[in-house]
């Protein structure tokens, strides 16, 4: 698996994995830092039982000297090619030792050892997961081998007066000619994906924890001196994620120190190397000044997602990449469960299930869909997906459904205790799981198998005669080209029938009283349920809080969708009835009907009304689904008519709560006073937000005089950005002079200038391209910054399809030739983003047409890297 053949891109198979030949116990590294130039020392102490030659990792590297057990290597012992050193009569326990120099302010990709910000002011960091190690040193770069690391760094101190590695630190002192040394062991084995060092001008926060173990750790967290003031929130946010998983897993941390630096250059949200977290600015910087409460709850959910590694992904780690869900599907899953405790238990889920509609659903509908544990892959780095990360914390998400909290936390704590300092596969964590509560939870693995999302077919019958309701469920998966036949999946289905008046009815299923909420699994393709003592024709509720992620076909009249979305006690599915129905009501704006449609606004006009109802969860009510995911139901996708369909049901719905309901309703929601940052403060920008862009659609003068008003005297990032996104996307005449203001107040904090960008892409319709052309030639543009490129250029193709999918096919010809040229620079940023050309397939003739030649004319370029060849080819097949 490791050392990969160097010039063939064959696929890497899972079915293909054995056992490293070689095992390293030790790692010494020496690093010489240069920004120009550095010099990198390895010492591996390997170990073997086979007689094979041993087969390093290394990509770019320049071999400087190579010896073992302390003696220059004899040629005849070893070969260099592309991207494997092969050597041959190493002795168990022999120590091989190699010298290498690397360029990281040459390192565009942002993987390896790089330079963060400018060569005179900027720092050096490292990015390993999944195979950048090969970048910096030779090495066996597979997650199944775990070394001991010790890491010493050398630099020059006026330059480099930080020196950081992962580990505890282990002394540091001064060298000739200015330069400085520190050392620091890490005394838990790891895979070379958690490898970290930093090195640079940083300042820092410090704060001590005691865990609940008792061990006092230093945490610090570091940043660019004209950030560090933006560092406390996710101070904060660390230490509640830190008892949080020791009262809700019992996993407490386990080095004296823990490091988080935030850098302006990364290719993803934040990266869990071990005692050395390494962020993404936009998820550790925050200030009421120029974060949102959107970008608050992000910064949170991150810093404790990468925090949760700690135990799973870094001290239980994968076996191999195929097994990725198994730290990234289970720590979302902990993520979620912890920003639900801090927050909102039903807006997290709303967000949540919106997240995985809007982005795994149509990635599992198309030619990228893959098994969250896929069978193979040329690029692991393309296999970061929705799928891997969302649709495994649905499955996660199912399992502690079907254990249930104590059981549960019973057989976490099993797969913890089996599988500390190993790695492990998904089938590890199932046993655990499984034999920690006597239960045979292997059926589940054919949902980490299987691409694409499961159709669950409800029909219910109701008998007057015998008081019964029998409910049918039935299951179906589309084939696909690598799966032509899809099995049947586990399928827990939370259910409540509700009578006439939005009562929840007791539930009488087999004989048994179930009390009013009850989960059956659907184990088969199809299965009944018969309830007992119906008293007339119920309304269903099904797949309650989302049980498992499936596309549910059931036959509901409208009204039905109504009564549930009144009625329903439960804040997930009361929005959960409402998103239905509004996909209705989007249907009868298409078709000229009205049924679905008078059923959706009727019923949010009254709740509109209602009083102690959560502003935040009123806002989302009243938020119908998205463009994409409303495409996602239709054949001939037309955007620009999407777009313009869903503007018309919403002017119905904000014509039916009425231009002067909507227009008090905003005046009493604006604030007075300073700017709060707690749950009553978001959910009243929330919805005052929303309120706004409803009145934008039915009195627009009003709305966009309200808006100006709104961005000038604003208090924070929240209501700035609301109001400007009203101005730019509504084509508002104050638009260009709250742009400019903007721009001016904020030209020197890059996150809130990727808003600026990104706002201005979001322009609907034919003049999108034309901004983002223009934005293209601002002197703050730039393709090598990843932030910057996916604020302009990915909003643009993935954010705005009513402006990216434009009949004339510019929009595709220019996000094409942009990801040629961000190809050479940085091929991780080429590839995301060139998933934007998802779902091209199901467009309407006339784009299809377009889309497929832009796609295909990039495909026929010479010299793609790997990253994007295989998305672009993926896409086209
Ligand atoms: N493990 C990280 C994700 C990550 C993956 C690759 C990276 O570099 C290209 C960086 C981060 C997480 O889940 O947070
Ligand atoms: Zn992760």
């Amino acid at each position: 698996m490791s050392a990969r053949p160097e010039t063939s891109t064959a696929p890497i198979r899972l079915a293909d994995y054995t056992p490293p030949a070689w095992r390293v116990s030790d790692v010494a590294l020496e690093f010489d830092l240069g920004i120009d130039s550095s010099e990198v020392t390895a010492h591996l102490t390997v170990h073997s039982d086979v007689d094979a030659p041993l087969r390093l990792d290394g990509e770019g590297l320049e071999l400087l000297s190579i010896a073992a057990d302390g003696a220059p290597l004899d040629a005849s012992r070893w070969r260099h090619t592309d991207h494997v050193l092969e050597v041959s009569g190493m002795r168990d326990g022999s120590v091989l030792t190699t010298r290498v120099r690397v360029q990281p302010a040459a390192n565009t990709a942002l993987e390896g050892l790089y330079l963060s910000g400018s060569r005179e002011a900027g720092f050096l960091l490292t990015q390993c997961e999944a195979e950048g190690f090969r970048h910096i040193t030779f090495f066996p770069d597979r997650p199944d081998v775990l070394a001991r690391y010790t890491v010493t760094l050398r630099a020059d101190k006026a330059r480099f007066p930080v020196l950081l590695a992962g580990g505890n630190p282990d002394g540091a002192g001064e060298l000739p000619d200015g330069r400085h040394w520190a050392r620091f062991v890490d005394p838990h084995p790891k895979p070379s994906y958690l490898f970290a060092l930093v090195a640079g001008r940083l300042e820092k926060i410090e704060r001590d924890y005691v865990t609940a173990e008792g061990r006092a750790v230093k945490l610090v967290i570091w940043s660019e001196a004209n950030a560090i003031d933006s560092c406390h929130y996710a101070m904060d946010a660390l230490e509640r994620s830190m008892r949080w998983d020791e009262q809700a897993y019992g996993r407490s941390y386990d080095l004296d120190v823990f490091h988080v630096v935030a850098t302006h250059d990364f290719n993803m949200g934040a990266m869990e190397n071990k005692g050395l977290n390494i962020f993404n600015a936009k998820y550790l910087l925050a200030d009421p000044d120029t974060t949102t409460d959107d970008e608050y709850k992000a910064v949170e959910a991150v810093v404790a997602h990468e925090y949760f590694h700690n135990w799973s992904g870094n001290r239980v780690t994968c076996r191999d990449w195929f097994q990725l869900s198994l730290k990234e599907g289970l720590t979302v899953f902990r993520e979620q469960q912890f920003s639900a405790d801090m927050n909102s238990t039903a807006l997290k889920r709303i967000e949540d299930v919106a997240l995985l509609r809007r982005a795994q659903f149509p990635e599992d509908a198309g030619p990228l869909a893959h098994p969250v544990r896929p069978a193979e892959y040329r690029e692991i780095n393309n296999f970061y997906t929705a799928t891997v990360y969302e649709k495994g914390a649905e499955l996660v998400r199912m399992l502690a459904g079907r254990l249930g909290t104590e059981g549960f936390r019973r057989g976490m704590d099993r797969y913890f205790a089996d599988n500390d300092g190993r790695a492990a596969t998904l089938e590890d964590f199932l046993g655990a799981l499984g034999t920690a509560n006597g239960i045979d939870l292997m059926p589940y693995l054919a949902w980490y198998g299987q691409s694409g999302t499961p159709r669950l077919r409800a029909r219910g019958r109701y008998d007057e005669g015998t008081q019964r309701y029998m409910l049918t469920l039935s299951q179906y998966t589309p084939p696909s080209a690598s799966q032509p036949d899809k099995h049947a999946v586990p399928i827990p289905v939370k259910l409540a029938l509700f009578d006439r008046d939005g009562n929840m009815l007791p539930l009488h299923l087999d004989g048994e009283a179930r009390g009013t909420e009850a989960v059956m699994v659907l184990d088969a393709s199809e299965r009944s349920f018969t309830f007992e003592q119906v008293p007339h024709a119920p309304v269903p509720s099904l797949l309650r809080g989302f049980s498992a992620p499936v596309l549910l076909e059931c036959d509901y009249a409208p009204a039905e969708l109504a009564l549930l979305l009144t009625h329903d006690p439960d804040g997930f599915n009361r929005w959960e009835a409402g998103q239905q129905l509004a996909a209705r009501a989007f249907d009868d704006c298409r078709t000229g009907g009205a049924e679905a449609l008078d059923a959706w606004s009727g019923a949010l006009k009254r709740l509109f009304g209602e009083p102690g109802l959560d502003a935040a969860l009123l806002a989302d009510l009243l938020t119908p689904p998205g463009e994409i995911e409303l495409a996602e139901r239709q054949e001939a996708v037309d955007p620009a008519r999407i777009h313009e369909l869903r503007q018309t049901m919403q002017s119905r719905l904000g014509g039916a709560i009425g231009a002067e309901a909507l227009e008090r309703r905003y005046r009493e929601l604006c604030a007075s006073g300073p700017l709060v940052l707690d749950a009553a403060g978001k959910a009243r920008r929330r919805l005052q937000r929303r309120v706004l862009e409803l009145l934008a659609l039915v009195s627009v003068d009003t709305a966009h005089a309200l808006a100006d008003a709104q961005y000038r005297s604003a208090r924070g990032m929240t209501d700035r950005l609301a109001a400007l996104g009203i101005l730019v996307r509504g084509g508002a005449a104050e638009a260009s002079d709250a742009l400019a203001d903007f721009r001016r107040r904020h030209a020197d904090n890059p996150l809130a200038m990727d808003k600026w960008f990104a706002v201005q892409a979001q322009i609907p319709g034919e003049p999108a391209l034309g901004r983002v052309q223009t934005l293209e030639r601002d002197p703050a543009f730039t393709l090598k910054n990843p932030n910057r490129a996916r604020a302009l250029l990915g909003t643009f193709a993935s954010g705005n399809p009513s402006g990216f999918h434009r009949a004339d096919g510019a929009g595709y010809r220019l996000l094409a030739e942009r990801l040629a040229t961000l190809d050479s620079l940085n091929p991780q940023i080429a590839a995301r983003l060139a998933t934007a050309f998802n779902g091209w397939q199901r467009l309407e003739p006339v784009r299809r047409d377009m889309a497929r030649q832009a796609l295909s004319d990039l495909a026929g370029r010479p010299g793609l890297s790997r990253n994007l060849s295989e998305i672009v080819a993926s896409v086209l097949s």
